[in-house]
């Protein structure tokens, strides 16, 4: 059954719906399996993850159904789990698409804590398996743009970060979110380079952090995340470019004022804090009409239209209503 909320226009699933059955089972197998360190050896080889993508392997899958938030399953073909996991952006570990996933094996994910902080009634640090049971684990496929021009569509596997909001109880002084990023020299060879001020920050205001859209992420076509793509657990926002998606999250922090982020402090004029995808607003040196799908490219291969908010403003342009979106970019 649905529940109309009138407040926000949308449509919430019974909380019996929600957490079927299927999902605890997932969700109990994913806790057994990061406590037990399983995850870390199930991504020695492209061939093993594979297959244990394709369900044939015990570790898969992991939950239960797709989600029912609204939009939050786009009707297109998944990227290929190989594209998705071997052309990357995390800089922390090289800069070149290749370099993530031939470097990111030495990222240590167990144990691992999230320190939840600033303005809330219930400051915590959770563990990577407090997380794990915080709230049913959903799959969602969402298309992801970066701002550099290419796109991808990934079933990710999380929730959303409202469920960890609401529990935490923000004071009214806060009004933004501020994600902290792990920044380790030892385990991450570009930590300590110049080309972004570590560790990588990122940020939203309030009520974007609580849209049922925004996901707190853990996994991907099934599986726990690979390591390039942000593991154990990092955002995935699909209505603004990629590099608002922090990943490998250490510190989420409540606050009165706009966090100065990894990218705008890098090139203010260039990456704006909202950075939502905008066909109509051009990064200074070029434009972001259209895009090239990840695993579409060839030389024959025609580019896609852009569009606004990635696809998703009947979910999130009321968010944005009355600002100036080529101001606020
Ligand atoms: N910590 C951290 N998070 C990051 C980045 C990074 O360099 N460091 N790159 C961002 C960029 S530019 C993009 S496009 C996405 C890419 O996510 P994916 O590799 O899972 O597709 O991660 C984002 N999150
Ligand atoms: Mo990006």
């Amino acid at each position: 059954m649905l529940i109309k909320n009138s407040a926000n226009g949308f449509d919430h699933p019974a909380s019996s719906e929600i957490t079927p059955q299927r999902v605890y089972e997932g969700r109990r197998d994913m806790v057994k399996l990061m406590a037990s360190g399983v995850a870390g050896a199930a991504l020695a080889s492209w061939a093993g993850r594979e297959a244990l993508a394709q369900g044939s392997g015990k570790l898969a899958p992991l939950v239960g159904g797709k989600s029912s938030v609204a939009g939050a399953n786009v009707m297109e073909k998944p990227t290929a789990y190989k594209d998705a996991s071997s052309y990357n952006n995390f800089y922390e570990f090289g800069t070149d698409k290749a370099d993530p996933a031939q470097n990111a094996h030495t990222l240590k994910i167990t144990p691992w804590a999230v320190e939840v902080e600033g303005m809330v009634k219930k400051p915590a640090k959770y563990t990577l398996e407090d997380l794990l049971k915080l709230a049913p684990m959903e799959e969602r496929i969402y298309r992801l743009r970066c701002v550099e021009g290419w796109s991808m569509v990934i079933p990710w596997v999380g929730y959303s970060l409202s469920s960890l909001i609401k529990l935490v109880e923000p004071t009214s002084s806060a009004k933004y979110v501020e994600f902290v990023t792990l920044a380790d020299p030892k385990t991450m060879p570009f930590v300590g380079s110049r080309v972004l001020q570590w560790p990588y920050v990122e940020g939203l205001r309030m009520d974007e952090a609580m849209h049922p859209l925004a996901l707190l992420t853990f996994g991907m076509y099934g599986e726990v995340l690979p390591n390039q793509n942000g593991a154990p657990v990092r955002m995935v926002l699909p209505w603004k470019y990629g590099f608002k998606s922090g990943k490998s999250i250490v510190k989420i922090r409540f606050t009165d004022k706009q966090p100065a982020t990894a990218w705008n402090k890098a090139a203010a004029n260039e990456y704006g804090f909202f950075s939502n995808v905008n066909p109509d607003v051009d990064h200074p040196r070029w434009s972001q009409a259209t895009e090239r799908r990840i695993g579409e490219d060839g030389l024959f291969a025609k580019k896609r239209k852009t569009l606004v908010f990635n696809g998703y403003e009947a979910q999130v342009g009321q968010l944005y209503a009355g600002m100036d979106l080529k101001k606020n970019f």
